[in-house]
């Protein structure tokens, strides 16, 4: 989709730390991390966000959720743990309108959220 951050570092035009990557999904390393290791998992396809995910294209999410194990697995995170994270519209706090998923690891990680 045009004018979208994530579909551009998808498609190679805007760089970003690339992790682990397929056909379907693509994880790299967020900007700004809140943990000592901190990526993001997007499918290359565009979605605004989770609210998108109905009807035939509920089972998006699988994918995301397995290549996000995938990631956790390269970064070393699945001994110890980690947290996945979806931030959804305003109030669930997403900033950028491409669906992705944050896993987040390397340090014990506070709960509930704020
Ligand atoms: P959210 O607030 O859930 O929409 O998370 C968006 C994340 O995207 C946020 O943690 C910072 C990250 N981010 C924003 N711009 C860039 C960028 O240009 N490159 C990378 N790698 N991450 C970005």
């Amino acid at each position: 989709m045009s004018n979208c951050l994530f579909c551009e570092i998808a498609a190679g035009r805007i760089k970003a730390e690339i992790v682990h990557e397929d056909d379907a999904f693509i994880a790299f390393r967020d900007i700004s991390p809140k943990a000592p290791s901190h990526v993001l998992v997007i499918p290359r396809r565009h979605f605004d966000g989770l609210n998108d995910l109905v009807g035939p294209d509920s089972g998006a999410v699988d994918g995301l959720l397995a290549a996000g194990v995938m990631a956790a697995h390269a970064e070393g995170l699945a001994p110890g743990g980690y947290r996945f994270v979806i931030n959804c519209g305003d109030d669930g706090g997403q900033s950028v309108g491409h669906l992705h998923l944050h896993v987040l690891g390397g340090r014990p990680l506070a709960w509930p959220p704020g």
